[in-house]
């Protein structure tokens, strides 16, 4: 039987996924005021995925991100320092030298993030190799390697899943399919369709689900992280399209799915989806959406307008950041 959420969870939930939404669209903005140098690629329609897998997932459980996965990612943290990030500035959480995508927390008592490469794929066998030390040393938490359709038709995906069916590492690999990868289609990058299909070939259990759906995606990810935690890692892929172009700015004149992302607006939005779920459960009413929309989008516009008042890093404080570089200064220690 489908596990039942208490009201607070289920509100947390909806919280977390439409202030994902709100975030997005604010970003979208800020790269247009020219307040983010750096791509930024829009998770909308795709939001719950990240929403829904954090939520899953112990603070202690390790997590390795993509591009578009802000939603999860301003969970763990603090979605001022996310924002100041974005924007290349001294109040980021890397202190504006890792924008988005290249936030690591390696610290036991940190965020438990891991280090991911800009070489799609690469992330895979890397952190197959984190859990299988973490394994050594003992420990019972999961590492999840989140990934795209794209990521996954790499080699190196492959070499990463082969090792953890045999070795069991503690990892839950997360497909996100949202079927493009950059300017390409899925029918023209992989003959299957579900890729979580050649994880199973390499002896990971698979579970596909809709990852439009906030409350499917947490119920598989749970069961996911509960047979990593004992010893199975395994694979989900989570079903979604992505709605918009690779990144804002680069237009969507190749997209030939036009009717598919309006059907899915209309249809299968995350965040409307849940919101119907919630009005007819009960759970909240009209007012409660239109009063933490407002808040929302007020504690954005508060947060955006602070961190475009923050400085950039000077050159001394970036060669000596001990997150960066091991240096005299750090002992020689990252
Ligand atoms: C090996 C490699 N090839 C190409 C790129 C350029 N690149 C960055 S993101 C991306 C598309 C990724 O698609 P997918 O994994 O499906 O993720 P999505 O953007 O759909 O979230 C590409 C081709 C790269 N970073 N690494
Ligand atoms: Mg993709």
């Amino acid at each position: 039987m489908d596990k039942i959420y208490t009201k607070e969870e289920l509100l947390d939930m909806y919280r977390n996924l439409k202030f994902g939404r709100l975030f997005t669209l604010k970003m979208h903005e800020a790269v247009y005021k020219g307040l983010i140098r750096s791509s930024f690629h829009t998770p909308y329609g795709q939001e719950a995925i990240g929403v829904g897998v954090v939520s899953a997932m112990r603070k202690t459980d390790w997590l390795a991100y993509t591009h578009r996965f802000q939603t999860g990612m301003i969970m763990r943290y603090d979605p001022y320092g996310f924002i100041a990030e974005l924007f290349g500035l001294y109040d980021g959480i890397k202190n504006g030298t890792a924008f988005d995508y290249h936030l690591a927390d390696l610290n036991e008592t940190g965020k438990h993030i891991l280090f991911i490469l800009g070489t799609l794929g690469g992330t895979i066998p890397m952190n197959t190799g984190f859990a299988w030390a973490r394994k050594m040393q003992g420990k019972d938490d999961v590492c999840v390697v989140v990934h795209g359709d794209g990521g996954c038709s790499e080699g190196a995906a492959y070499e990463g899943w082969n090792l953890a069916a045999l070795h069991k590492t503690p990892n839950v690999y997360v497909i996100v399919n949202n079927g493009w990868a950059m300017t390409v289609p899925l029918r023209r990058e992989s003959a299957v369709e579900d890729i979580s299909a050649k994880a199973a070939a390499c002896g990971l259990p698979a579970q596909v689900a809709d990852g439009n759906n906030i409350l499917k995606v947490r119920r598989v990810m749970e069961q996911a992280l509960e047979m990593a935690r004992n010893g199975q890692p395994n694979v989900v892929e989570f079903k979604t399209l992505r709605w918009e172009a690779h990144f804002v700015g680069q237009g969507n004149d190749y997209r030939d799915d036009k009717e598919k992302i309006q059907a899915s607006m209309e249809d299968d939005d995350c965040v409307k989806n849940f919101e119907r779920t919630l009005l007819a459960q009960g759970v909240l009413d009209q007012a409660y959406i239109d009063q933490f929309t407002a808040e929302s989008q007020q504690h954005l516009d508060e947060m955006v307008e602070r961190a475009a008042q923050s400085r950039k890093s000077t050159y001394d404080e970036i060669y000596t950041m001990e997150h960066l570089y091991a240096t005299p200064e750090t002992g020689g220690k990252l």
